[in-house]
């Protein structure tokens, strides 16, 4: 099989460059791994920025998330003496979020390249790039006993974190940064009217909690676990009641609970590989960084990673001018970096850390105190949440 760009990854990554460029004429095959109906059971992210929704729609994907998503213009932070409201709108300069799920936006993007009958192979085995630093790159794949190979121009890795791309490049040149937290969040998804119209992030001396939503009737809320707890140690009940004592009274008071319609916990981690490219393979999303969910900005980082790489492809195409692929590393981690700071920020703030000494606790929640009391503060909270430019 021959092709321009060969794509390993069907998540929203992979998905939202095959679908880009092939409205530009670029030829591109998408392999994943795991089946469609497998990539979209997985409940993950729900809070979109502004230049993701703009590439959506560039992408022709836009019209359910306009339809569909909600527009948040703030947030509230819930802490022990009650609850502020962070106006996003006014302190970003007009600029808001749009809530609407990564499961529904992967499920527009599928839904797009099998109008364009885009080639996207489901179930494949033993991915492997090749040949990177030649100008004639493949990737091969098993298909049950047969083995396929792929011949393109470009390689390009957005197979996730435990992906195989990343791997492919030489240990003597990748460098990686990593920080594990000190515990997971445990998220149950359930079919109920959200507590809040606007996401609640509530920081606790039990732990650190989330209200947050998919639409009018479905429900997404977290809750900070220990690292060693299993979902099996959490029933619904025993996770309702946590959830209540994290958050405010009122809003405890009218919480409305029902069965769980997904349950999983979710490590967190900070984690950056450097370079993202290397000869023909350039990494894009969670192949390249993680971050942990609390400045929702995982796969707002993954959507400018494909709108410098989309650019990038379309120079070299269209103009034969390379200086966007030689320079997409650079670019890309620039912004990666910014959203890492953020997150781990975030977190920082807002989460009970068991090994802190009563200093850093002071010293927390005089940041949480220093935000709420200061509008430049807010500013710079506001312009990261919505999402740097690109
Ligand atoms: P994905 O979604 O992991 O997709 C990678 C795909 O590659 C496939 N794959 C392979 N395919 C072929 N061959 C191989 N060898 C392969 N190995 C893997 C996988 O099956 C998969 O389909 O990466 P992508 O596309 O880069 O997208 C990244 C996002 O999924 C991720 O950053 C976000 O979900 C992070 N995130 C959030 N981001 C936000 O911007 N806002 C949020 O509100 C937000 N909330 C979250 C989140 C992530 C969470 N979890 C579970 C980690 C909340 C949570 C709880
Ligand atoms: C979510 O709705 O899943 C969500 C929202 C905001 C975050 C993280 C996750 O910061």
């Amino acid at each position: 099989m021959k092709t321009q760009v060969c794509i390993i990854g069907g998540g929203p990554s992979g998905l939202l460059l095959s679908q880009l460029l092939h409205l530009k004429g670029i030829d591109t095959v998408l392999l994943e791994r795991q089946s469609r109906e497998y990539v979209l059971s997985r409940i993950r992210a729900g809070v979109l920025e502004h230049g993701f929704a703009k590439l959506m729609r560039e992408a022709q994907c836009g019209e359910r998330m306009d339809r569909e998503g909600e527009i948040h213009e703030g947030i509230f932070i819930a802490h022990d003496k009650g609850m502020d409201r962070i106006d996003l709108h006014k302190y970003s300069g007009g600029s808001s979020v749009i809530v609407y799920g990564q499961t529904e936006l992967t499920r527009d993007l599928y839904d797009a390249r099998a109008k364009m009958k885009g080639n996207v192979i489901h179930n494949v085995e033993d991915v492997k790039p090749c040949d990177l630093t030649s100008a004639a790159p493949y990737v091969t794949y098993r298909d049950g006993d047969k083995v396929v190979r792929i011949d393109c121009d470009y390689i390009v890795g957005a197979d996730g974190f435990h992906g195989v791309s990343r791997k492919a490049i030489p240990k003597d040149v990748l460098r990686e940064y990593e920080k594990v937290y000190p515990f997971g969040w445990l998220g149950v998804l359930s079919q109920t009217k959200p507590v809040s119209p606007e996401l609640i992030y509530s920081k606790n001396e039990r732990g650190f909690a989330l209200c947050s939503l998919r639409s009018q009737v479905l429900s997404r809320y977290y809750i900070q676990v220990p690292l060693e707890d299993s979902v099996e140690d959490w029933s619904d009940d025993a996770f309702w009641a946590e959830l209540k004592k994290r958050l405010p009274g009122d809003v405890a008071a009218r919480l409305v609970t029902g069965p769980s319609i997904e349950k999983s916990i979710a490590p967190l981690r900070s984690f950056v590989a450097e370079p993202m490219s290397y000869g023909r393979l350039f990494l894009a999303g969670d192949s390249a960084h993680i971050v942990p969910p609390t400045g929702a900005r995982g796969l707002n980082s993954a959507a400018s990673d494909i709108y410098y790489l989309y650019h990038a492809m379309l120079d070299h195409y269209q103009k034969g001018d390379d200086a966007g692929l030689k320079g997409y590393s650079q670019k890309a981690l620039a912004r990666v970096w910014k959203a890492q700071r953020f997150s781990w920020w975030m977190t920082t703030m807002l989460h009970r850390f068991p090994a802190n000494i009563p200093y850093d606790d002071k010293l927390q929640n005089t940041e949480l105190q220093y935000l709420l009391s200061s509008d430049v503060a807010k500013q710079s909270m506001a312009e990261n949440y919505v999402g740097l430019p690109f």
